[in-house]
This record gives C-alpha cells, structure tokens and sequence, in this order.
C-alpha cells in the first residue's frame, strides 16, 4: 500500500487534564473538585465513585489528585520539554473548581485565571496551538451535594458562566475547545462524569440521561457562546470512542453490537446531527425514561452543532447476546469481552491498532465533520535502568501501529485535524489513581503513594516521537 501522507497543518501533540496533573488542590483559591475526594484504587476509588456520600465522610490515607505531578508548580520546565518534542498543539483542561471554586458562585477566582494566563502564554511562545476541555471530570464538589450535579438543570447556567468568562479571556490564544470529556461517562460513572449520585434513586436510567440532556443542551449553548463571543473558535465534542465488534457472525450478536454502538454514538447523534436520533425513542421507554426539556431545547441543539468530533481511542469493545460468554476484560470506561485475536496491556485494556482506523472511518461516515483523536495511548509500568533511562519500546511499538493506522484511515478519506496522545507527561491515572500506570514520553518520579522527587526526564519514546512529528508522521512508514 502507498505510504499515507499527513496533511501539512497536521496538530501533532499531547493531552494532560488539570485534575491529573496540577495538584495544588487548594492553591490560589481553588474549590474541591469530585475527583479530590477519590482515593486510589487500592483504598477503593471505584466504591468511592458509587456511593460519594460515604466517601466524603471516610479520611482515605492518601489523595492520588491533592499533589498529583505537581504541573501548577512544574509547568514550564514540562511545556518547554514539549516544545522539545515539537509539539504544534497542547490538549489540556481548565479546572472549573479553580475557576468557580463553588460551582455557583457569581464571581470568578482571579488567581486560578492568571495561572492559566501564563500556562497558555507559555505554550503560545512556542507557538503551540492549544485545545482545551472545559470540564474534564472535575466538576465543583460542592454542585454534587447541593443539587446532585448535571442531574439539576441550574447547573447549565454555573457552567455557562464558566465557560462565558474563559472563553472570553483566552479566545486569542485557545481556538480549540472541548464541551465535555468523554461526554458518554455519564452513562457509566455518573459521578465522575456528571457529579450525578445515582446510589439512591429509584430509576437511575431516568436521572442519569436527564442529566446527560444537560449536559447536551450545555454543550449547545457554550458552542452557541464560542461563536458569539469570536466566531473563529472551534468547539468539538468528545467522546470515549472504541468499535463495539459482535462476538460472532449470530445476528442475535451483531444487533447487540449495533445496539452497544448506539449507546454511545447517542451522545454525538445529538451534538453533531443536531437532534435526538430516533432509535432513543424506543430507549426511553423501555427504560421509562422521560427526558423533561424547556421549549427551546430541541432549537437549542439542533442551531448549535460541534465543528469537529474529538475522541479517545484506546481499544475496541466485542459483545456477546450470549450469556455463557463471560470472559471480560477492562478496557476504558467500562469493561468488555476478550478478544482472542488482540493482546492486551497490564492493566487489561486490549490493543488494536486496525481498530482505531475502524472507529476512524464508522465517526466519520456517521459525521462527515473533522475528527480530532484527543487521546490514544498505552498505560505501562516503567522501570528506570540503573542510570535512570527508560526504554518503553512497548509504548513506541503501540503508538508506532496505531499512528500508521491513523494515517491509513486519513488516506481512506477521514478528515482528521489532530494526535495528542494521552498523558504525554506521566500523570495520575484516571481509573485507578495510580501513578505506576503511566502514559507519557516524560517520566515522573513519583510512586503510587506519593513519593518521589518529581524530577522530570525523558523515556526513549521522547526522541521517538519527536521524529515522528519532524516527518509529519512519515516515520512510522520507514519499514
Ligand atoms: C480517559 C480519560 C483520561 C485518561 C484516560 C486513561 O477515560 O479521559 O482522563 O485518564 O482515560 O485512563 P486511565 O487513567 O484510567 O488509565
């Protein structure tokens, strides 16, 4: 096959968000985020995410988020390695809790502002374009106890005016912005995604796409805002992407593959169609879902569509209708079926390049809009050599196949505007508040239970990857 070629403006870069990488929880007036409140893994992170209200009242040992890898204090001498590595674009998020500490409050904290000021006028002296997600899993703390988070609709109007007053101070620097991560999280971790305790609801399908159609009717509105405030911006949704394959060629299979699909496309049949798809119809009811809407909700939506369509690849899905087929493994957001034909990484997340050309070409004949992959990677234990380098050929290797795959799916006619592999700093990990799972081109000294020294220094993938930008991507078709 002829070697795929890169668009030329191709954003080449790396993806952190602030609750995995800023630390300094109270510093400068921040709020407590929902993710401060999360132990680790080990001290039960997940039953934490299930019942918050217990958590909150249990002293956990340990806050893998509080210190984190010290990015508040770090930034710099971090951005000025990224430049190192060429990087045209810098995904991060800004942390609303910073921002509004209270999620409700009238008046923003102008100390969390100025810190982004000089992040993103950092990275603009390197000439990096950023892409921004306005809430990445970090909404205020105090929204989840005093109204149940997205699943109250006065939580639109806290985040529109977040999103008023960012979106008007960084529109010329940031042109890139993202609604919601992962926006389909919802569904599955509620309270991560949403701040939303479903623990003691009676129908928690009801509260969960109430919550999710907030969050949908938010999203219009910021794009709405965005493009009132400098009609240049670009805002995208994102989504936590990954084919759902059928486990056989049964039809009872390949419909529960349709319909595991559907689940999560539902969220951008919204934001990029514009409307309801019709399929949630026969959802709704047999979940007795009735969504509530003010009148202007289905303009709303259908006036304000994304520009592009950002998502996080990590693997394929496989689902069986079958219920003697049990073999899951984890994967991201939730857990799936083994795939016999795929290896999988320490942590289970099973590995498949051909997959992301897949999910490529399904978004974008679904979409026909942009794609950016906002996050892609491998979550690896490293272990230093004696004179401190790393060699990660297992995350080159992963990078190396999933990049040639990308550039096969662009030359199959996908637009795709960007690449900013996941945690391309080690940061903590999002599932298990882990920092031994690590993502980056850039190693971290610091352990599970925090300690270490923070000293930043790069693996053998940093100079990897610098050449693969320096080619525009032609590295990775050198065999
Ligand atoms: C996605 C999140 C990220 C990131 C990534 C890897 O769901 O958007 O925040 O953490 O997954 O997941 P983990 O950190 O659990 O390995």
């Amino acid at each position: 096959m002829n070697t795929p070629k890169f668009p030329e403006n191709f954003l080449w870069g790396g993806a952190v968000a602030a609750n995995q990488c800023e630390g300094a929880y109270l510093t400068d007036g921040k709020g407590l985020s929902l993710v401060d409140m999360l132990p680790d893994a080990k001290h039960g992170r997940f039953e934490a995410m299930m019942a918050p209200k217990q958590a909150q009242a249990t002293t956990y040992d340990f806050y893998p988020s509080h210190e984190s890898i010290d990015f508040y204090h770090h930034y710099k001498e971090d951005v000025k390695l990224f430049a190192e590595m060429g990087f045209k674009v810098f995904r991060t998020s800004i942390s609303w809790p910073r921002i509004f500490p209270n999620g409700d409050d009238m008046e923003p904290n102008e100390a969390g502002l100025k810190f982004y000021d000089d992040l993103f006028a950092e990275c603009a002296k390197y000439g990096m374009e950023l892409l921004v997600t306005i809430n990445h899993f970090d909404t205020p703390l105090a929204l989840l106890n005093t109204c149940n988070g997205w699943a109250d609709r006065q939580v639109i109007d806290h985040y529109l005016r977040y999103c008023d007053v960012i979106l008007r101070r960084y529109q010329h620097v940031v042109k890139y912005w993202l609604t919601f991560n992962e926006i389909n999280m919802l569904l599955h971790l509620p309270v991560f995604g949403g701040g939303v305790d479903v623990s003691n609801v009676e129908n928690p399908m009801q509260v969960k796409y109430q919550a999710i159609h907030h969050q949908l009717v938010a999203s219009a509105l910021a794009t709405k805002l965005a493009k009132e405030i400098n009609s240049e911006l670009q805002v995208g949704c994102m989504l936590a992407a990954g084919e759902t394959y059928a486990n056989t060629a049964n039809p009872v299979d390949v419909w529960q593959s349709l319909e595991q699909n559907r689940e999560n496309y539902f969220f951008v049949d919204v934001q990029a169609r514009g409307y309801y798809p019709s399929y949630s119809k026969r959802l709704f009811k047999e979940h007795q879902i009735v969504i509530e809407m003010e009148a202007n909700d289905e303009v709303i939506l259908r006036e304000n569509t994304v520009d592009f369509v950002s998502f996080s690849y990590y693997s394929s899905r496989l689902t069986s209708a079958d219920p003697e087929v049990s073999k899951q493994t984890e994967g991201n957001v939730f857990a799936t079926l083994k795939n016999p034909y795929l290896e999988a990484s320490e942590w289970g997340w099973q590995i498949d390049p051909l997959g992301l050309r897949i999910t490529m070409n399904v978004l974008y004949d679904r979409y026909q809009k942009p794609l950016f992959i906002v996050e892609n990677g491998l979550g690896a234990v490293d272990t230093p050599n004696e004179d401190g380098t790393i060699e990660d050929d297992y995350r080159i290797d992963y990078l190396y196949h999933h990049i040639q795959e990308m550039g096969r799916a662009i030359e199959d006619g996908v637009e795709c505007i960007g690449y900013t592999p996941w945690g391309c700093i080690d940061l903590v990990s999002a599932g298990t508040g882990e920092m031994k799972k690590r993502y980056g081109f850039i190693y971290v000294d610091r352990d599970n239970d925090g300690n270490g020294t923070n000293k930043r220094s790069k693996k053998k993938s940093f100079d990897w990857y610098k050449q693969v930008i320096a080619t525009n991507g032609q590295a990775v078709y050198g065999d």
